[in-house]
C-alpha cells in the first residue's frame, strides 16, 4: 500500500512537472504554430530597442522642456533620414490646471500620393507626474516613459527603416501624437470630467487633419508596448469600433508564433488615441499592454521604473513584426 501510493505520489509530481514546462512559455522559442511564411521583412528589436533608449536618454520628454524639444527635432530628422515626408503640426495644448504649453505632433508619411492608407501611431511625450508611484515624494517627478511612450514610437522608428528599404504597398503614415499623457494627476484637486485632459495631440489631429483632404482606411495604435511582464488583450472600444483589424492582428500574431504575447480575452475599455480616430472615422484599434500577472496596466505604469530597465526586447519583436506584417500583406482596394 505504501509502495502504491508512492508511486501515485511520483507520477503526480511528474504530471505537475509536464504540466508546469508546458506553461511556461518564457523558456520556449517562440515558433509559428502553423507553416505560414512572413510576407514582411524582419523587424529588428534590437534597433527598436536602440530607438527607445535614445528617447529616453533626452531626459523625460515633458512639453515645455528641452528634452521635449530636442526629441521632437530628433523623431523629425530620424523620419526624414529614413526617406519619409514629414510633417510637423504645432498646436498649443490646455492642460487640466488651464495653463497652456506648446506642442506638436509629427506625421511621417510613405507613400504619401497612395489612396489607401493605414496609420500606425503612438504617443511620443512622457508623463510629466509619477503620480502613481509607491513613493509619494515622487508623485510630482516627470517620468522617462520607456514603456508609456518610448516603446511605440521606437517600433514606428524600426517600421521606417524598414519601409525605406521595402517600400509597402499602401500608403503608411506613421503618427507620433504629443500631449497624450498630461492627463490630470491623481494628486489634483479638481472634479472636472478629467478624460478630455487626456490625448490632447491626437484630439487635435482629429479636429484638423496635418494635410488637406487626408483621409486613412485605419489604424494600429501602439501603447506601452516593450513593458517586462506585457500582454496584449483584446481592447474595449476596438473590438467596438474595429473588430475585424483586432482580429486580423491577433490571427496574424498567432501566425507569427507570438501567441503567449497576444491573448484572446477581451481586456478593459481604454481612454487612448484610438478614440478621437474611430470618432472621426477612422477605425482603429489600440494594442495596450497589460501586465500578464494581474490584468491591470503594468506596475511601473507612472511610476519612476517606467524606464529603459524594464523594457524586453521580445515583447517589441512580437509586436513590431506582427504590425510589419499587416504593412506588408496590406494590398490597395
Ligand atoms: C487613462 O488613464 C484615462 N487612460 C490611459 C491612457 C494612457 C495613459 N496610456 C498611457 N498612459
Ligand atoms: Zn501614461
Amino acid at each position: 500500500m505504501k509502495n502504491r501510493s508512492n508511486i501515485f505520489a511520483q507520477l503526480l509530481l511528474c504530471l505537475t512537472l509536464v504540466c508546469l514546462a508546458a506553461c511556461d512559455g518564457t523558456k520556449k522559442p517562440q515558433q509559428p504554430t502553423e507553416d505560414y511564411t512572413a510576407v514582411a521583412p524582419d523587424f529588428n528589436a534590437d534597433s527598436a530597442y536602440a530607438y527607445v533608449a535614445r528617447q529616453c536618454e533626452f531626459g523625460p520628454r515633458i512639453m515645455g522642456s528641452e528634452a521635449h524639444e530636442q526629441c521632437g527635432a530628433w523623431l523629425a530628422e530620424k523620419f526624414k533620414s529614413l526617406g519619409a515626408t514629414v510633417v510637423e503640426q504645432h498646436a498649443t495644448f490646455t492642460l487640466y490646471d488651464g495653463s497652456r504649453v506648446n506642442g506638436m505632433n509629427i506625421i511621417a508619411s510613405y507613400l504619401p500620393e497612395a489612396q489607401d492608407r493605414i496609420i500606425v501611431c503612438s504617443h511620443w511625450d512622457s508623463r510629466p507626474w509619477a503620480d502613481h508611484d509607491a513613493d509619494e515624494a515622487k508623485h510630482r517627478t516627470p517620468i522617462d516613459g520607456a514603456n508609456d511612450g518610448a516603446s511605440g514610437v521606437g517600433i514606428l522608428i524600426e517600421l521606417a527603416r524598414m519601409m525605406q528599404q521595402t517600400p509597402p504597398k499602401v500608403g503608411i503614415d506613421l503618427i507620433c501624437f504629443d500631449a497624450e499623457d498630461c492627463g490630470t494627476p491623481q494628486w489634483a484637486k479638481t472634479d472636472s470630467n478629467d478624460e478630455h485632459t487626456w490625448c490632447l495631440g491626437s484630439q487635435y489631429w482629429a479636429g484638423q487633419h496635418h494635410a488637406e483632404g487626408y483621409t486613412a482606411n485605419c489604424g494600429i495604435l501602439l501603447d506601452m508596448v516593450g513593458g517586462s511582464g506585457t500582454h496584449f488583450c483584446k481592447e474595449g472600444f476596438s473590438m467596438r469600433y474595429a473588430p475585424q483589424l483586432c482580429d486580423q492582428l491577433w490571427s496574424i500574431a498567432h501566425k507569427l508564433g507570438h501567441g503567449s504575447y497576444f491573448s484572446y480575452d477581451e481586456g478593459g475599455w481604454v481612454t487612448d488615441d484610438h478614440l478621437p480616430l474611430n470618432r472621426c472615422g477612422i477605425p482603429c484599434i489600440d494594442i495596450i499592454g497589460s501586465d500578464k500577472q494581474d490584468g491591470g496596466f503594468a506596475t511601473t505604469w507612472h511610476t519612476q521604473h517606467d524606464n529603459i530597465q524594464n523594457i524586453d526586447r521580445n515583447i517589441l519583436k512580437a509586436v513590431g513584426s506582427t504590425v510589419a506584417e499587416m504593412i506588408w500583406t496590406a494590398t490597395p482596394i
